[in-house]
C-alpha cells in the first residue's frame, strides 16, 4: 500500500481572525494539491489524520464547502479515509458525527471514516479519544490485528496506525496535557504511527520499535511562530518498503504576507503570540545570513516590536518572492 498523508485540514467558511479573505480557496486548493499528487504517486489510498473541518457546529459549515470538499476528494477515484480529530466531533464524542460535516462528507462514495482497523489496507485508526484513559483498551486491539503483518506471515505489509492525539517527540513537552511518544510507543509495540492534532512539524523519529510522524497541519491558522515560518507538507507512506519511510512532500503555499492581516495582527493576536519563546528559541540558533529565513531569524532576534518583525517578514518574502 501507497498512501498519501494530510494533517489537520480545518476547512471553514469564515477565515480564522488572523488570516484573509481567501483563506477557504487557498486551503481547497491544497487539497486539490493532495489529491493530484496521489495520482502522480500513484498512491492506493488518500488519509486524513482528523481535523477535517474547522468549526464544530453543523450549522455553521455550509453544504457548499461540504460539497467543494467531497469533489475535491474524489477526483481522482483514489479512496480516501478518514480518522476523526476533535474538531470533527461535538463533546469529543463518536456519536455526534452522523450531524457533524465529517460524517456527512464521509457518506460520499469512496470516502469512509477510519476507527479501528481497515478491511482492505494495512491500516488503523484510532481517533480523538473523550478520555485518554481509554487509549490502553485501543491500543489492545491494534496490537491484536497488527500480528498479522509479520515477516513471512504472508502479509508483508507494515501496519501503520492513523489518530489524532496529543503525541510529543522524546525530550520535548507542551504546556497541555500530552502523551509522550515513549510512553504511546510502549503501549503500541510495533509498526508506524502517523498522527495530528499538533499542527507544528514535528517530521519523522523513532521513539521504541515505533517509526513516528507528524508533518504539521496543511492549514495555517494561527499566528504562532512556527505557522509563520512553517512550510505547509504532507506525507507519503509506502507500507511495503523496508526499511518504511515517512517522505515528505511539500505543498505550495502563499507567502506569509498574502495569508495574514497583517494590519490586523498587532491588535488581533499580541496577547497570543509567544514572542519570548519564540526569541529564547532563535536565540540558541546560527544565524545564517545568506537567507531569507536566516535574515528573519535576525531581526526576529532583535528587540523589536511584533508590528514591525510582521512588517519585516512581509517586505521580505515579498522580495523574496519576485
Ligand atoms: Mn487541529
Amino acid at each position: 500500500m501507497k498512501a498519501l498523508v494530510i494533517g489537520d485540514v480545518h476547512l471553514g467558511d469564515k477565515p480564522p481572525s488572523v488570516r484573509t479573505d481567501t483563506y477557504q480557496q487557498d486551503i481547497l486548493a491544497k487539497l486539490e494539491f493532495c489529491v493530484a499528487e496521489a495520482k502522480r504517486q500513484s498512491c492506493d489510498v488518500i488519509i486524513q489524520a482528523g481535523d477535517m473541518f474547522h468549526i464544530k457546529t453543523p450549522s455553521r459549515t455550509s453544504h457548499n464547502l461540504v460539497r467543494s470538499a467531497m469533489e475535491i476528494l474524489t477526483a481522482e477515484d483514489i479512496p480516501t479515509v478518514i480518522t476523526p480529530g476533535n474538531h470533527d466531533m461535538q463533546h469529543d464524542r463518536l456519536d455526534s458525527l452522523d450531524s457533524q460535516p465529517l460524517g456527512v462528507l464521509a457518506k460520499a462514495p469512496g470516502i469512509s471514516l477510519l476507527i479501528g482497523p481497515h478491511p482492505d489496507f494495512p491500516i488503523f485508526g484510532i481517533p480523538f479519544l473523550q478520555n485518554w484513559m481509554d487509549l490502553p483498551h485501543s491500543m489492545n486491539q491494534y496490537v491484536e490485528w497488527s500480528k498479522q503483518f509479520v515477516p513471512m506471515s504472508g502479509k508483508p505489509d507494515a501496519p501503520l496506525l492513523i489518530t489524532h492525539a496529543p503525541i510529543m517527540p522524546p525530550g520535548q513537552s507542551a504546556p497541555y496535557e500530552f502523551i509522550g511518544a515513549p510512553d504511546w510507543a510502549a503501549l503500541m509495540q510495533n509498526g508506524n504511527c502517523y498522527y495530528g492534532h499538533i499542527h507544528d512539524l514535528h517530521g519523522s523519529y523513532t521513539a521504541g520499535n515505533v517509526n513516528f510522524c507528524n508533518q504539521g497541519a496543511l492549514s495555517r491558522g494561527s499566528l504562532h511562530e512556527t505557522d509563520l515560518r512553517r512550510k505547509p507538507a504532507v506525507t507519503i507512506f509506502d507500507s511495503l518498503s523496508s526499511p518504511t519511510t515517512f517522505t515528505r512532500v511539500e505543498v505550495p503555499h502563499k507567502p506569509v504576507s498574502e495569508c495574514y492581516r497583517m494590519a490586523d495582527v498587532d491588535k488581533i493576536e499580541s496577547g497570543q503570540v509567544r514572542l519570548d519563546s519564540f526569541l529564547r528559541q532563535v536565540g540558541s540558533t546560527t544565524i545564517e545570513t545568506a537567507s531569507v529565513e536566516g535574515i528573519l531569524a535576525h531581526i526576529r532576534s532583535l528587540d523589536l516590536s511584533e508590528r514591525t518583525v510582521v512588517e519585516a517578514t512581509r517586505l521580505l518574502e515579498e522580495a523574496a518572492s519576485k
